[in-house]
């Protein structure tokens, strides 16, 4: 595993470096998905498909930029799931935004999951790496990863960060939404998954959510590269996770690479709340 994520960080460093000059305009090209695509997003993917077929852990690379699994080696035992700029739309605006990376053994199973790892790409180049426990690493100036600490969930944030059209929520989401600000939390939400989540976790605590809507009434966050590496670090973490019904975004099963679903991810307290206030 360590020799795997020695080429993720490869891949990291790169788009990192190209993130300094980059070409932030737009292909005219549409992924599968009907999202308009970045010059950038396909430069990342080139770059981590090209540093991770060379490492000979891994099997295959899914990618949120490409419709189909890519194989590249049968008889080794990993297959990669990765969303290779997540929070894209940010470029413009120079807000951080990431790299996703899940590690799944033999096929794309949330319980095979083994590891995870996400990048973002702030002010400074930062880490997250979990395979039972989650440790942030921040990038030095040799171009090492330096261990910087574990990161655990407290029992409560004060924080919550909630996506999707607010005119298209349902009531139970408003209300919970309404409930949580009435404590006392605070908005923080910059549009960026991994951005938000990792605030989460640096904090200690508060909720990430990204409901089921009237126009999106399966969510918009994607399982493979997106929730179910993230619900990973967050529990092994200490905090908790769900999709507004069950105890856990990894108790969820999906054929299709591509499938998504409505996610929230918190400490103990803010998924507790969310439980009762939707089921
Ligand atoms: P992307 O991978 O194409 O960037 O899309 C995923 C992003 C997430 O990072 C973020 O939470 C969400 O889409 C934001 O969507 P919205 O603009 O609907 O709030
Ligand atoms: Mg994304």
């Amino acid at each position: 595993m360590q020799e795997l994520i020695s080429f993720i960080k490869q891949a990291v460093l790169q788009i990192s470096y190209e993130l300094k000059f980059p070409d932030t305009s737009y292909e005219k090209s549409q992924n599968h998905t009907g999202d308009t695509q970045l010059k950038f997003d396909i430069l990342s993917d080139k770059i981590i498909e090209k540093t991770l077929s060379q490492c000979p852990k891994i099997k295959a690379l899914i990618s949120e930029e490409k419709e189909e699994m890519l194989l590249i080696n049968d008889e080794a035992e990993f297959i990669v799931a990765y969303d290779p700029l997540d929070g894209s739309s940010l470029m413009d605006v120079n807000f951080a935004i990431g790299s996703i990376f899940a590690i799944y053994e033999k096929s794309p199973k949330a319980s095979n999951l083994k590891a995870a790892v996400y990048s973002v790409y702030g002010p400074r180049i930062e880490l997250v790496v979990c395979e039972d426990v989650a440790c942030l690493y921040r990038l030095n100036q040799k171009d090492e990863f330096v261990l910087i600490k574990e990161l655990k969930m407290l029992e409560k944030g004060k924080i919550n960060s909630t996506g999707g059209t607010q005119k298209n929520w349902d009531k139970k989401h408003i209300d919970f939404i309404k409930a949580l600000f009435d404590e006392g939390y605070r908005l923080r939400y910059s549009g960026a998954m991994v951005s938000d989540v990792h605030q989460i976790l640096l904090k200690g605590g508060g909720l990430f959510s990204y409901p089921a809507t009237k126009d999106a009434p399966k969510g918009k966050l994607r399982a493979f590269f997106e929730v179910f590496p993230l619900a990973f670090i967050i529990e092994k973490a200490g905090g908790k996770t769900s999709n507004g019904e069950n105890f856990s975004l990894l108790e969820l099963e999906f054929n299709d690479i591509h499938s998504t679903t409505p996610c929230f991810f918190g400490s103990n307290y803010e998924i507790e709340k969310l439980l009762k206030a939707y089921t």
